[in-house]
């Protein structure tokens, strides 16, 4: 090989590597860069374009919690126009907190927040606002003075949920000819100071005092299975009489099951042949909604997670300029496998039972009444 060509193959070499260096400055590997700077420019337009979104999301205690979760990821993609920070908080207000100073620190566009209860957020929120960051709420409320703390919210009413629920099961035990003082409840309610619990154990209470429910407990079984188990165990030494079970979410309903089953008692709707009446809310295991099809769940409020797209399209009509609403309520079902009662009328309105047929093993079929 002649010097010659080895020096030109040094130059060639050399060439090279100034190129894919000053291409990895720039930021934009693979492409050739005439002028560094004007392909900076570039680079940072096009991120420009992507809207930073700052999302604080409670934890991932139930099936409803990862629907939820899958439904805001699904949306907030950068095909859609975002940028998405997730933070899970493992249902802890201080890495909630925390995940919205990081957010501030970032300088995101917006910051989504799924509260994991209603109180503690003033100062957090104020520092967001301090710093010009809108914040929108999802699922759970806040507990604050100053609404503006906050831009929107997307969610469930509750106890809406909770109403449903306990007019149900008014309309069965009237249908079955079930004295209201027949009825010995125990209520095992979901994360205490969410939402959630609140609004759903309202409905309870307040259809007990109307009706002349005995409800004897509330017990928070903290949306989970295991926790559900634990404390349904509990009740039923405690409580002979236990015929009837409203527990806040699916998760909590199938760990009462369970220990239904193992103290050797019957989940279902007969409670005047000593079997226990279970009513749950969300809808979104399978399980549960296997065991709401064949009467082993009693019903179930739905409770929809699907948020994902709403909060995208508020947040386009926020960079828009537009005026958005400041609570959007998502519509909702009731599940029964029973065909008892068909429709429920609750302030005015007429709310049809979504009826579940299980035709073959594992599969649900949703039948609407209309
Ligand atoms: C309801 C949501 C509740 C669900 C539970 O919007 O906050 O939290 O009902 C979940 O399953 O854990």
């Amino acid at each position: 090989m002649t010097v010659k060509t080895r020096v030109s193959q040094l130059i060639a070499a050399v060439s090279m590597l100034m190129l894919l260096t000053a291409c990895a400055v720039s930021g934009t590997e693979g492409q050739v860069s005439s002028d560094p700077a004007t392909e900076t420019e570039e680079a940072v337009a096009s991120d420009d374009k992507l809207i930073e979104v700052g999302f604080s999301q409670l934890g991932a205690e139930s099936d409803w919690r990862s629907a939820h979760t899958e439904s805001m990821k699904s949306q907030l993609t950068e095909d859609k126009g975002f940028r998405l920070l997730f933070e899970d908080a493992q249902q802890k207000q201080a890495n909630q907190i925390m995940a919205i100073r990081t957010f501030i620190q970032q300088e995101v566009d917006y910051i989504v927040l799924a509260p994991v209860t209603e109180t503690g957020w003033e100062t957090v929120l104020s520092e967001a606002k301090e710093a010009g960051i809108p914040v929108i709420l999802v699922d759970r409320m806040v507990d604050v003075e100053d609404d503006s703390l906050f831009t929107c919210w997307v969610g469930s009413d509750f106890k809406m949920e909770g109403m449903k629920a306990t007019e149900w099961l008014y309309q069965y035990t009237r249908s079955a000819g079930i004295a209201p003082e027949e009825l010995h409840i125990v209520n095992i309610q979901g994360t205490i100071g969410s939402s959630a619990q609140i609004g759903r154990s309202q409905g309870l209470r307040e259809a007990c005092e109307n009706k002349g429910w005995d409800l004897m407990q509330e017990i928070s079984g903290e949306f989970t299975q295991t926790r559900g188990r634990e404390v349904m165990s509990s009740m039923l030494k405690l409580y002979s009489n236990l015929n009837v079970v409203y527990c806040e979410n699916d998760n909590e309903a199938l760990g009462a099951i369970e220990a239904i089953e193992a103290a050797g008692k019957k989940p279902g709707m007969d409670i005047r042949n000593g079997e226990i009446m279970v009513l749950s809310f969300d809808g979104m295991n399978p399980e549960a909604l296997q065991y709401c099809a064949e009467g082993k769940i009693a019903c179930i409020a739905e409770c929809n997670p699907d948020h994902g797209k709403r909060i995208a399209t508020l947040i386009h009509s926020l960079e828009n300029g537009e005026q958005v609403e400041k609570y959007s309520y998502i519509s909702e079902e009731i599940y029964s496998g029973s065909r008892d009662v068909t429709q429920l009328v609750l302030k005015g309105r007429s709310y049809p039972v979504t009826f579940l047929d299980s035709s073959e093993e594992g599969k649900v079929d949703f039948v609407t009444g209309d």
